[in-house]
């Protein structure tokens, strides 16, 4: 019976892809593929005129159709619950959480191909699905792994770049001095400069991209050793996949801690487009700014303490929570540390979201994670305790839309659980992955041409003296 259930869910994951029964998973592994099939850039090739076709046919049929009502609140208030902007590769339910063109989370553990049996799926496999919209094979991925290695070689003027900052610069700044290194090689900006026409923009974005994916956990890697372990550098082992030897140059080798890496890099790589780093690298993609120019302006977003800097802010406050109360805290002394916090003025790190309003399958994917591999850790049974504290606090503060917690709640303690402790090092491990998101959609907003963003804005003014009409 459940073998039956499974094959339902499959049948209906492939209905839902637009696949044909061949193109998932197990059944494709046994037939013969062509060197294009195991080539990502062929794949877009062939899939690029159909979706062009299909957003010209989308504007001209529907291009005034109303998406609704633009309202003060949310000109005042970021934009939230505007719909204003074109992104392919995932999608966002406010309840039920991230999709991957399609697929959640747990799909994507159940279909993407992974390093072990029933392990955790490989990030080259969700680069591929965000990509095409197909879930790749395992022949297909190790091709990828083989693409991005033989990609990931990086200038000596990049290291010499991060060295020209003290080492007690913060993490963030230092990878992003390397990204900024990195744009030296742009193919995008050569290709401009030599005057390529708009519809070969897509060909060398999907070069940086790829390159960049790539060149990241070198670089990202370089600065956790120069500034953690005196410099003392791990050189790439490159019979590894792209997680595990990212895991392996940081100086973790532990397969666990591999595993996890797989899936911390999978899961952290695409929110849709609306979220600050997202929605930065498309708006100054759009400038038809290079990809590293793009990506390292969302990374900068990304080290807010409200976006990705949230998982640093974690693990610190959780430390502090043991340091001041002990390992043995009970629920009231944690009930009573909550609200000092926010007594302070700050927020409780890890909870709350500009979107969902439900707990964040990505917080509940590293929780499954935790109680298969470290359920006596006990920082984890703090993570756990907080789940049981902190939203009925939160509901009753009245004002927060979502007392349930996000992505950043989870993610440090694992990451420590396996000696991964700095924590100001752990937003750089989410723009390590967030490349590979952000890059996927750089390379599909080429490929459609789409056009400069510029949203109109207005002053206090106006909107009063609009106001005042409306209400005449
Ligand atoms: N602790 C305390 N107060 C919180 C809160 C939290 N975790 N989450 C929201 N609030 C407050 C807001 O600060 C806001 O207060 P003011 O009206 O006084 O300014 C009020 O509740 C309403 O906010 P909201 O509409 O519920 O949430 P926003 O969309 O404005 O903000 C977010 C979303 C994530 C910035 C916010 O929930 C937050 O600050 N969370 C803690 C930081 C965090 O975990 N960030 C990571 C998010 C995931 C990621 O991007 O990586």
């Amino acid at each position: 019976m459940a073998f039956f259930r499974g094959l339902a869910a499959v049948s209906r994951l492939r209905s839902r892809m637009g696949q044909d029964a061949t193109t998932l998973g197990g059944v494709r592994w046994l037939q013969m593929q062509s060197a294009s099939d195991l080539d990502l850039r062929s794949q877009l090739q062939e899939m690029i005129p159909e979706q062009q076709d299909r957003l010209k046919k989308l504007k001209s049929e529907h291009g005034k159709v109303q998406l609704g009502n633009i309202t003060v609140d949310m000109v005042l208030g970021g934009m939230r619950g505007m719909t204003g902007m074109l992104w392919e590769t995932s999608l966002l339910d406010p309840e039920e959480g991230i999709r991957f063109r399609g697929l959640s989370i747990p799909e994507c553990q159940k279909v993407l191909p992974a390093a072990v049996k029933d392990g955790e799926p490989l990030p080259e496999g969700l680069l591929w699905l965000l990509l095409t919209g197909k879930v790749p094979t395992k022949e297909q991925v190790d091709a990828l792994s083989k693409e991005l290695l033989a990609r990931s070689n990086v200038p000596d003027y990049v290291y010499k770049a991060i060295d020209a900052l003290p080492v007690t610069a913060h993490p963030m700044t230092q990878f992003t001095t390397g990204v900024m290194a990195l744009q030296v090689d742009s193919e995008f900006q050569k290709a401009y400069d030599k005057g390529m026409p708009k519809t070969k923009f897509w060909e060398p974005t999907y070069e940086d991209c790829l390159n960049l994916i790539a060149r990241l956990p070198q670089v990202a890697s370089y600065v956790y050793r120069r500034i953690f372990k005196d410099g003392k550098i791990i050189s790439a082992d490159n019979t590894l996949d792209y997680a595990a030897n990212f895991s392996h140059m940081l100086g973790f080798d532990d397969p666990k801690m591999l595993e996890l890496m797989r899936l911390y890099i999978t899961i952290h790589t695409d929110h849709e487009g609306g979220n600050v780093s997202a929605h930065t690298g498309h708006l100054v993609g759009s400038a038809l700014s290079d990809p590293y120019l793009s990506f390292a302006a969302a990374l900068n977003g990304l080290a807010g303490p409200l976006h990705g800097l949230a998982n640093q802010e974690v693990l610190l406050w959780i430390k502090t929570v043991m340091e001041e109360t002990g390992s043995n805290i009970t629920t009231d002394q944690l009930k009573e540390y909550v609200w000092k916090t926010l007594k302070s003025g700050k927020v409780v790190p890890g909870y709350g979201h500009g979107v969902l309003r439900n707990t964040d399958p990505r917080y509940s994917c590293q929780r499954e994670f935790a109680l298969k591999y470290l359920p006596e850790d006990p920082l984890f049974q703090l993570v756990s305790k907080l789940y049981e504290v902190v939203p009925p606090i939160l509901t009753e503060l009245g004002k927060v839309k979502n007392p349930w917690p996000n992505v950043d709640a989870h993610s440090g303690v694992l990451l420590n659980h396996f000696g991964l402790s700095e924590a100001r090092y752990y937003t750089v491990l989410f723009g390590v992955s967030r490349s590979i998101g952000i890059g996927s959609q750089l390379i599909w907003d080429r490929a459609l041409g789409l056009p400069l963003e510029r949203p109109k804005s207005v002053t206090m003014e106006w909107l009063e003296n609009y106001c005042k009409k409306a209400a005449a």
